[in-house]
């Protein structure tokens, strides 16, 4: 390639080494996007996304004669049939790139629409889908600008072995960069995969110790108010994992440790085959804004954290639980808060499902009360016990309260701040929260004036949340409404404004409405 050809009108020179910068343009792109996938969801890579659409999109009578032609590897032959076309486009808009010209960009950009487009349109997607396909084009036309260039004369000078030189560089590290990441990205991805297996597999224990059963009116009707149980799929997330840790039921262990009589090691049999028990709590996370969503409340089932305990014989002095995850977070639960009868847990079950991956499979800790940075541990592997004097956790080591105990907040989820609002009766509505403590009274407040009782729903358990309506006679105009609540100790609620650093937010939500 080294050798002066005459090129083709509107095209650069060497075209072979031109159409292989496409080709590993596309690897790239491929490549990066497999990468990306990993967090968001194996059907979100662009080739994958693309290979489901056009099953979904091809003719059943062609889908049948495929199915036929290629036998059981009609899904190899789909995937081939997408690769050569790729590749085909790729190795064009490498003959056609130029640093005068990027049609060739363009045209890799065109296949990235195809892509963000199938992705997008998946069952289950959201804009987050595209991300794979948009951050891997924009690898894939770096690296076809980046090589192309290096093949103009203008750029990398009129000498022939300066370029093939600079040529094959840029060409090894793009092929290494794409292969790197293709094989990365697959093995996250089967990873996942197989603890997605796993988690299928798993049987939710039948609790010895069952939820009481909700009284009437626990969760109220109202339109656009917080419903009493969470579903999974909506339940806020809060960790430090870059990717979901992938941990079977098969490789778990939990040691037990420290200021203990006895070590305690369990696996997941060993675990199961303990008395589970089945309780509701909110768990609140300690960044949560006022009037924020980083709140959830859930129906978990689990192994009575006390219990293992006991069986491990904690030292009296021992003040610290020190939990870590299998990705080496840690979390610095106070003991007390463990053993003084609450139902803190080791928990395998969310909302009748074992955990989703997301929120810590195949257990985690769940403690009424304390926010989830000093005891909501995900994938939790090791329990040690400790002292607060002698051991600091993850968030406590950047700045946050070593102890956490859950602050009394109450929200206002309709109207909606700056919501328009006819004259006469409307409906205000939210939640409040005061783990363990449990709410007593709701007040809601109109502009300046006093604070009116609202009604509560039905109190199920004092560690969840509870809702809240106030029925309003607005009269016409711009008014602020404010929520205040009471905890079971008769505790009000602070109006006094913090932020969420060191140890949680403080002040009463509010929310403008016009009424007219
Ligand atoms: N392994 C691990 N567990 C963790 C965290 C984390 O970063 N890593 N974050 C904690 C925080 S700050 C909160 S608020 C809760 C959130 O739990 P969720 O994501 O299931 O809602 O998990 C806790 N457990
Ligand atoms: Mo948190």
């Amino acid at each position: 390639m080294g050798s002066s050809i005459e090129a083709p009108p509107g095209t650069g020179r060497h075209p072979a080494a031109r159409a292989l910068a496409g080709l590993l343009a596309a690897a790239v792109v491929l490549a990066v996007g497999e990468l990306v996938s990993v967090p968001i969801a194996a059907e979100s890579s662009p080739f994958y996304a693309v290979g489901s659409a056009v099953v979904d999109v091809t003719p059943q009578g062609i889908r049948e004669w495929a199915i036929s032609t290629f036998s059981t590897s009609d899904k190899t032959a789909l995937f081939a049939g997408i690769a050569v076309v790729i590749a085909l486009v790729a190795a064009a808009a490498g003959i056609v790139e130029s640093r005068s010209r990027p049609a060739g960009s363009v045209l890799l950009v065109a296949l990235g629409i195809v892509g963000a487009a199938a992705a997008l349109t998946r069952p289950g997607s959201d804009w987050t889908w595209a991300l794979p396909t948009v951050v891997g084009v924009a690898a894939g036309v770096f690296t076809l600008r980046r090589l192309t260039s290096a093949l103009d004369p203008i750029e990398a000078g009129a000498a022939a072995g300066i370029p093939r030189r600079r040529f094959l560089a840029l060409a090894l590290t793009a092929a290494a960069v794409a292969a790197v990441a293709g094989v990365v990205g697959r093995m996250l991805a089967e990873g996942r995969r197989v603890v997605a297996e796993n988690r299928a597999a798993v049987r939710v224990p039948t609790p010895t110790s069952p939820a009481p059963p909700l009284p009437a009116g626990a969760d109220l009707p109202v339109p656009g108010i917080t419903s009493l149980v969470t579903p999974n799929h909506s339940f806020y997330r809060v960790d430090t994992a870059l990717r979901v840790p992938s941990l079977t039921t098969d490789d778990w262990r939990l040691r037990i440790h420290g200021m203990v009589d006895r070590e305690v090691t369990l696996d997941y049999a060993a675990l199961t085959a303990r008395a589970p028990i089945e309780r509701m709590v909110t768990l609140t996370c300690v960044s949560n804004p006022v009037g924020g969503d980083l709140a959830g409340n859930a129906m978990w089932i689990g192994y009575r954290l006390a219990d293992l305990l006991t069986e491990a014989g904690v030292h009296p002095d021992a003040d610290m639980l020190l939990s870590t995850s299998v990705d080496g977070f840690t979390a610095g639960s106070p003991t007390a808060a463990l053993t003084d009868g609450r139902d803190a847990m080791l928990a395998v079950a969310m909302n009748g499902e074992p955990l989703p991956l997301e929120h810590g499979y195949p257990a985690r800790l769940v403690v009424p009360g304390l926010y989830g940075y000093v005891s909501a541990t995900k994938w939790v592997v090791d329990l040690e016990l400790t002292r607060f004097d002698r051991a600091e956790a993850y968030w406590t080591r950047r700045g946050w309260s070593a102890h956490g105990p859950i602050k009394t907040a109450s929200r206002i989820d309709v109207p909606r701040d700056r919501a328009s609002v006819p004259a006469g009766r409307t409906t205000v509505a939210g939640v409040a929260w005061a783990q363990h403590r449990g709410i007593s009274e709701v007040q809601v407040q109109v502009d300046d004036g006093g604070w009116s009782s609202a009604a509560l729903s039905s109190e199920y358990t004092n560690d969840c949340w509870r809702q809240w309506v106030w029925d309003w006679e607005a009269p016409t105009g711009e008014h602020t409404l404010r929520v205040r609540a009471v905890d079971g100790s008769g505790t009000v609620q602070t109006g006094e404004v913090a932020d969420p650093v060191p140890d949680g937010a403080t002040g009463w939500d509010s929310v403008r409405v016009s009424v007219g």
